[in-house]
């Protein structure tokens, strides 16, 4: 078969060690890596024998302390581009230079599931990035979801504690269908709005390039004269929102739990890549108290019908890591790395993370010197008085390791603002110590009322589905029960429709909150999805020539589209084409869309079956003439929405009109 991409990369690697002997980690060239030194051929193995020691030795200490929350995730190199001068918000210099190329690196996980997990679990998507600027490096460390489930950082531990598989079972993986996360939802109503959020399809991303970021928390811009904005970040993918469908979602947790990740790999190694906007929403100070909201509450949007996102800027995935462990697994993101000109709020779940990401690098990473790991290492030069410790990386020249010094000209030498060093903003504060939370964080159901109300009726749905598959998988009938009395607070169909599908009763009285007010962005429906990158799975059933398979490719490749071509067996028909996946290595849910080509003399049942998911899954088919009328069992109804009978490639376009046919019975 053709020599594909890997093959090649493979062999540029292979030239470019040519001639590199194995040495141990000293340096001594090994002579021999397969065999341990023995006292004659059948006796003891010697303890002198250094290098299986030292193979040993490293290989016990490979794995390090998974991430507690966040362990799964995947992601890339790129960069970041702002597309004008925001210096009347902020002095942050790469947010202030439209010709500054600033490097990123994405890290995308999941929350709930250990590192070993599947992709396409329905959870929250953390959305990390890490700015290298000319300043310092700046992380934004947020989620794919603008909301959080708590408001003060001191129930982290219990809100993850009830999410994470229960203590004497370790089940559920990578979901929070059980018992202990919905008691928590039921005794804890802040939860309400973020658990409509992931019950809903954003629960459930198709992929990891199609998701929105958000900075969830508000933070402060500030600008060179010392002037204070609040500000959210937003993340806009430019390939549009997509989502699964749940019984897709389930299936391909067996058929390719990677599914995410190898799609972020694949689309950067085609370069189709990944992409987003920066979005801002921006208030000015004195618009602190004009909200019906709390601007410091986490558990709030600020919508956008109300405070537009202004688009700022670009960031591109056009890298991926050389090596997963060594980036991916050791980066180390902290809400609190900032860059003169970004501040924070005292939102308390904001002020609570500042002091955890730090924290649990130390037994993550091993020690405090975690900074100087390739990876989290900034652009432009550190210095300061800081010495030894763990893994420390850097030979530190000099007498002086304190400040202030005179003997090495007392360098290094602290900064003013003028001079770019970091100043905080001189917020004032005063009060009593108290633990209290503030009256403007109660009210726990307006806005996930409003979303809901935001929702098309195919959202909606769903929406009822995921809560009902969740809630009806808890064991304890009083957990059900008093979660459903929660979704009875926000929206009473909701209530009243996950009640009858959990075995519950809806509470007599109605307490929804009595609003229909709708924001414009909240529905998934808004993004347009362009075609590139989008796959289809062709199909081929009999005799089919190559020249009519070319024909397909060649569509396909002019509209950026990816495609596999299944067959019985694995094949070339041509020089150029191959049956290149049989019904054992592809699956309907591997794809977005199906084209069925026939000779004619019948579909084979294998066939059938996948044009039956795709289906139900509400994707678009196209059936050649042939395949049209060789369809046998019935559950494909050629008149139903996203059905096309065609033998032209072209119809692929018309049929992506929709990715998904909602309205498909
Ligand atoms: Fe995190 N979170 N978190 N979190 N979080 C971690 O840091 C924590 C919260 C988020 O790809 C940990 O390095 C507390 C909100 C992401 O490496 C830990 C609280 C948001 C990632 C931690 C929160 C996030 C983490 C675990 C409540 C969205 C993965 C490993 C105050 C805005 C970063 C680590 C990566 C990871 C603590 C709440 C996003 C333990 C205490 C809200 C994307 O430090």
């Amino acid at each position: 078969m053709a020599k594909n991409k890997k093959q090649e990369q493979l062999d540029q690697f292979r030239k470019s060690h040519e001639g590199e002997p194995m040495t141990t980690n000293n340096g001594t060239k090994v002579s021999e890596d397969e065999l341990t030194l023995t006292a004659g051929e059948r006796g003891p193995s010697l303890l002198e024998d250094f290098h299986f020691r030292e193979k040993i030795m490293h290989f016990d200490h490979e794995r390090i302390p998974e991430r507690v929350v966040h362990a799964r995730g995947f992601g890339a190199h790129g960069e970041f581009q702002v597309y004008e001068d925001l210096s009347e918000y902020t002095s942050a210099d790469f947010l202030t230079n439209p010709d500054k190329v600033t490097p990123v690196f994405v890290r995308i996980s999941t929350v709930q599931g250990s590192k070993g997990s599947p992709d396409t679990v329905r959870d929250v998507r953390g959305f990390a990035t890490k700015f290298y600027t000319d300043e310092g490096i700046f992380d934004l460390v947020g989620n794919d979801i603008p909301v959080f489930f708590i408001q003060d950082a001191i129930k982290f531990p219990d809100l993850i504690h009830a999410v994470k598989p229960e203590p004497d079972t370790e089940t559920p993986q990578g979901g929070t269908a059980h018992d202990t996360f919905w008691d928590f939802f039921a005794e804890n109503p802040e939860t309400s709005h973020t658990a409509v959020w992931a019950m809903s399809d954003r629960g459930i991303p198709k992929n990891i390039r199609q998701i929105e970021g958000f900075g969830v928390h508000t933070y402060r811009l500030v600008n060179a004269q010392g002037e204070a904005f609040f500000v959210k970040f937003h993340w806009r993918p430019v390939h549009g929102l997509e989502s699964l469908v749940w019984d897709e979602a389930q299936i391909l947790q067996g058929k390719d739990i990677d599914f995410h990740r190898k799609d972020l790999h694949e689309s950067i190694e085609k370069g189709d890549y990944p992409a987003w906007e920066l979005g801002l929403q921006i208030l000015r100070e004195d618009q602190e108290f004009d909200f019906d909201f709390d601007l410091l509450d986490p558990t709030k949007i600020w919508p956008e019908d109300e405070v537009p996102v202004k688009v700022v800027g670009k960031m591109t995935l056009n890298r991926n890591v050389d090596n997963v462990f060594d980036e991916i697994e050791q980066v180390a993101f902290h809400p609190g790395h900032v860059v003169p000109g970004i501040d924070f709020s005292n939102d308390p779940l904001l002020q609570g993370r500042l002091f955890s990401y730090t924290d649990t690098q130390i037994s993550r990473l091993g020690g405090p010197n975690f900074n100087q790991i390739p990876i989290n290492r900034p652009v432009n030069k550190v210095r300061n008085n800081q010495r030894d410790a763990m893994h420390q990386m850097n030979i530190h020249e000099g007498q002086t390791s304190y400040h202030k010094n005179a003997l090495e000209g007392n360098c290094p030498f602290t900064s003013s603002k003028a001079e770019g060093g970091y100043v905080h903003y001189p917020e004032k504060v005063e009060g009593h110590k108290i633990r209290k939370r503030s009256d403007s964080f109660k009210d726990y159901y307006s806005q996930a009322k409003l979303y809901l109300n935001s929702l098309t009726k195919p959202e909606f749905a769903h929406t009822v589905d995921g809560f009902s598959f969740e809630i009806g998988k808890c064991k304890s009938m009083d957990v059900r029960q008093r979660a459903v009395n929660q979704l009875n607070k926000i929206d009473r169909e909701l209530a009243e429709r996950v009640a009858d599908n959990v075995g519950v009763q809806v509470p007599e009285e109605n307490e929804e909150v009595k609003s229909d007010k709708k924001d414009s962005q909240l529905t998934m429906e808004k993004y347009d999805r362009p075609l590139p990158g989008h796959s289809v799975a062709v199909l081929v059933n009999g005799d089919i020539d190559a020249e009519t398979l070319k024909n397909y490719a060649k569509t396909f490749a002019e509209h950026g589209l990816n495609y596999a071509f299944v067959g019985k067996q694995q094949k070339d028909l041509s020089d150029d084409i191959s049956i290149n996946e049989t019904y054992d290595t592809a699956h309907a849910t591997l794809f977005d869309s199906l084209v069925i080509l026939s000779d004619g003399n019948g579909l084979i049942p294998d066939a059938e079956e996948f044009a039956a998911l795709s289906y139900k899954h509400k994707k678009p088919i196209i059936f050649n003439e042939a395949a049209s009328k060789d369809l046998q069992d019935g559950k494909v109804k050629l008149d139903a929405p996203g059905i096309f009978v065609s033998d032209d490639p072209q119809t692929i376009v018309k049929a992506f009109d929709q990715v998904r046919y909602w309205d498909r019975a």
